[in-house]
């Protein structure tokens, strides 16, 4: 599918007061990043807290999203959750709803109880086979690789609607290894923002990442400039955008409400605990000057 590339936002799912999907706010900031030219959307990843949100909350989610894009961007929703029959339901859902792809982590929690490769596979191929969507294995760290990247991959490529996979990796030569063992046949996202371009050079048709809510129309930029060529210019923004995110980490989510808040005027609230409870705000010239950065 030749949308499926770019600069994506894993879209931050605005929350309200009770920690539930704010849904007034998520149609003004999901409206926004597409007037703003993102090249697609990444719905209930780990940014997008799905593994917080109830199923119903999730359908939500995805039918809202469906909604405002009308098909101006392209749409991946994350569907893996903690059982493989809710992760079916929710493929079927997103499916149903006219989105352009699904992804899912493996299974998540008892994964590790699993010396080998077999429930991971088993959780996909389900997942894969429940609807025709273009599907993404969603890779975080290592799960679901133990027997080895390449036979795992050589495994995932027998599923008919494997389509790519989104690579939440530091490990370029992964995303290498992954890129020419498929033999060209997978469409790959980068999830580490800090190397953007440089998983570009590994292979990947794309980026989707939290930063990219923030900096979307900078990274967009500045992606498509080094594909052109412009090595020197993705250099100095790399290295500035790599301090700002090792910078804001120990606090990304109370970063990420106040910078969108002061960038776009839309609130995210907080996320839902545990995740975000340690956050302290920063302060507003110190969000003001990290903006100010990356963008100039
Ligand atoms: C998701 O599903 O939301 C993602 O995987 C987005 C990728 C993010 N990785 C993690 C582990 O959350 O955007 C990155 C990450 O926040 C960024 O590179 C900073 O380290």
């Amino acid at each position: 599918n030749e949308r499926l590339k770019g600069v994506w936002p894993a879209l931050l799912t605005p929350m309200n007061e009770a920690g539930r999907p704010d849904i007034a706010q998520l149609e003004k900031w999901l409206d926004l990043l597409i007037t703003q030219g993102m090249d697609g959307l990444y719905l209930l990843g780990s940014t997008g807290q799905g593994f917080l949100l109830g199923e119903t909350e999730r359908k939500k989610v995805t039918e809202v999203a469906s909604a405002v894009s009308g098909g101006r961007v392209p749409l991946i929703v994350q569907v893996g959750s903690m059982t493989t029959a809710e992760s079916v339901r929710l493929a079927r859902h997103a499916a149903s709803c006219g989105v352009d792809g699904i992804s899912s982590v493996a299974p998540v929690y008892y994964s590790s109880s699993d010396g080998s490769s077999a429930m991971a596979l088993k959780h996909y191929e389900s997942i894969a086979s429940a609807t025709d969507l273009p599907f993404f294995p969603y890779q975080l760290g290592t799960s679901g690789f133990s027997d080895g990247l390449v036979g795992f991959i050589d495994k995932l490529l027998q599923l008919p609607t494997m389509a790519g996979m989104k690579l939440t990796t530091n490990n370029l030569l992964e995303i290498s290894t992954i890129s020419y063992s498929s033999r060209g046949k997978l469409t790959l996202f980068s999830g580490a923002d800090e190397l953007m371009c440089h998983a570009a050079l590994c292979g990947t048709s794309g980026a989707i990442g939290s930063f990219y809510n923030v900096f979307g129309p900078e990274c967009r930029f500045v992606r498509n400039s080094f594909l052109e060529g412009n090595v020197a210019l993705a250099t100095d923004f790399m290295l500035i955008f790599q301090e700002m995110i090792a910078e804001v980490l120990p606090n990304v989510w109370t970063f990420f409400r106040q910078a969108i808040l002061m960038r776009y005027g839309v609130d995210i609230g907080s996320a839902i605990p545990p995740v975000g409870n340690t956050n302290r705000p920063w302060k507003e010239e110190k969000v003001a000057a990290l903006l100010q950065r990356v963008i100039d």
